[in-house]
């Protein structure tokens, strides 16, 4: 492991020997500086739901250092995605515009680094802007200062990163190395004499969970609660849910995914040969194997079938998630460490969130893309004391379409007309502010995962999906039915509000000028 993946690293990094031994430079300025405009620390990881968060009430797991951003700020506990999938969410942070307005609308186009992004912007107005972590828009990142970004989805051991340098393998675990390296970048490679923005983004908990060493026994003895509907027969919906490729019980597979099957040999390997489990150090593949291999013999020797089968794929896949997520939560633990040591913590605006939900196994399934809750739910949990009273819990229907005008105020740049977010300064202090009570979504990916193309319309209580390439419609009363069970398109006690719902998608469509 090298040095600066030690989890320890600020504690160790405290004296002047030690910082010297990592060859940290001790900043010339602290807590005077920048009194005015704050710093913004973001941190994003990939496909970290909400039902994984303890400050959104998780059944199974606890994260205290995201929990301790909610506890002293705020958590947005009705924040969503406009597209569930990762290039389209992460473009439409940048640009506060839906997937048309800003060209990103699957994972396949290449970014248009030209259009106004808010680092950009911030950084005309004099931020130091760095980027740092998982990117996945193809085109290089503009109105960085610094950046150096995971290639595609990149590894979780050892992984590669490109810099305008160029590209460079690091030794270590993901979420550690780029903490480590936004820890670099804050305390010695920015201008200490400016406010910074640091995008610092997380490759985990995306697929194929893969846990750092430490955490591979975590959760071992447990067995962790299923969703209650992890057995759903998609009955009572269109035909779209019933074509999904992503459930638990046959999509998953033994190999890449449940770790079963060494991932060199056969189907897997063969279809994805960039699981990182090749290029693990000797240590690494050691523990990894001493972790699993005993685990797989019992598995092997219980022959399960049927219904125990599934449950079990369920345990396998959602403990390596949440151990992937441990990794993060201690990483956050580091990065407000760090904040907090360098007089920094109090000036800075300190954001978690991630680009989109996931299932984790309601509705049989593990991925994203569907407009249903837990993958259309997009965390999000705010400090920024000067702003932000400790505890404040924000119900409003906010989207990762306002993070960009919110930013920009923030740093007292007005956002561009073509921006369609709201800031979401106003919420900060008054939680009851008047807000808008709907939000429109679009998902246009075709392919991986057979996910119909859809739009749709959430309000505070309703939601109305259309599936249009088969014209089939979808309508929940989430507080009837929160796990979207049964659609009630056609039942006659809904058709006023099914009506409304359709207005309001028409309403919505126009305002933000969707002609596809
Ligand atoms: C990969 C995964 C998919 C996942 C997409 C998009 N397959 O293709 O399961 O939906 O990424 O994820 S894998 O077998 O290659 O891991 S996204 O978060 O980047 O949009
Ligand atoms: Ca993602």
């Amino acid at each position: 492991m090298s040095p600066l993946s030690r989890r320890d690293f600020l504690r160790v990094g405290m004296t002047a020997s030690a910082a010297a031994g990592l060859g940290l430079i001790p900043l010339k300025t602290h807590a005077a500086e920048n009194a005015t405009r704050p710093n913004i620390l973001f941190i994003f990881s990939d496909d970290h739901a909400c039902n994984a968060i303890g400050a959104y009430g998780s059944k199974i797991n606890q994260t205290p250092n995201i929990d301790r951003i909610a506890r002293e700020g705020a958590v947005f506990l009705n924040n969503t995605c406009c597209n569930s999938i990762c290039a389209p969410s992460r473009a439409a942070v940048l640009t506060g515009k839906h997937s048309h307005a800003n060209g990103q609308m699957t994972n396949k186009e290449t970014f248009d680094g030209a259009q106004p992004t808010f680092p950009k912007l911030l950084q005309q107005a004099g931020y130091e802007t760095a980027l740092i972590g998982k990117w996945h828009l193809r085109s290089d990142p503009t109105g960085f200062d610094y950046w150096d970004v995971l290639p595609g989805q990149g590894k979780y051991y050892n992984p590669d990163f490109i810099s305008a340098e160029g590209t460079r393998q690091v030794f270590g675990y993901n979420t550690d190395v780029v903490t480590d390296l936004s820890i670099r970048w804050m305390q010695e490679q920015r201008d200490p004499e400016k406010p910074f923005l640091l995008m610092c983004q997380y490759k985990a908990p995306h697929r194929s969970w893969m846990p750092n060493s430490e955490h591979l026994d975590l959760y071992e003895d447990e067995t962790i609660p299923e969703p209650p509907n992890l057995f759903d027969d998609y009955s009572g919906r269109t035909s779209s849910i019933k074509q999904n490729e992503m459930t638990i019980a046959n999509h998953l597979m033994m190999g890449y995914d449940l770790k079963v099957l060494p991932p060199e040999e056969g189907r897997d390997a063969d279809l994805f040969p960039h699981t990182s489990y090749m290029q693990m150090s000797p240590d690494q593949k050691a523990a990894w194997d001493a972790a699993f291999e005993p685990r797989n013999e019992a598995f092997k020797a219980a022959n399960l079938q049927g219904d125990d089968l599934v449950r079990w794929k369920y345990q396998r896949y959602i403990k390596n998630y949440l151990r992937c997520i441990a990794s993060i939560d201690d990483n956050i633990g580091r990065l407000l460490d760090y904040l907090e040591w360098s007089g920094q913590l109090d000036n800075s605006i300190v954001v978690y969130s991630s680009d989109q939900g996931f299932y984790l196994g309601e509705h049989g399934m593990y991925d994203k893309r569907w407009m249903y809750e837990e993958s259309l739910k997009m965390p999000l949990v705010m400090r920024w004391p000067e702003r932000i009273a400790p505890g404040t819990k924000i119900d409003a229907l906010t989207q990762n379409i306002d993070f960009a005008p919110t930013f920009l105020e923030a740093g007292g740049v007005t956002p561009p007309a073509e921006m369609q977010g709201e800031s979401l300064i106003p919420l900060l202090q008054n939680p009851d502010a008047e807000w808008r009570d709907a939000i429109y979504y679009h998902y246009y990916e075709e392919g991986e995962h057979n996910v119909a193309r859809h739009e749709g319309v959430r309000t505070e209580r309703y939601k109305l999906i259309h599936f249009y390439d088969a014209n089939e419609w979808e309508f929940y009363d989430l507080e009837e039915d929160p796990y979207e069970m049964q659609s009630r398109y056609d039942d006659p006690e809904y058709a006023e509000e099914v009506q409304r719902l359709k207005v309001v998608l028409n309403d919505l469509r126009e305002q933000y000028r969707v002609t596809n």
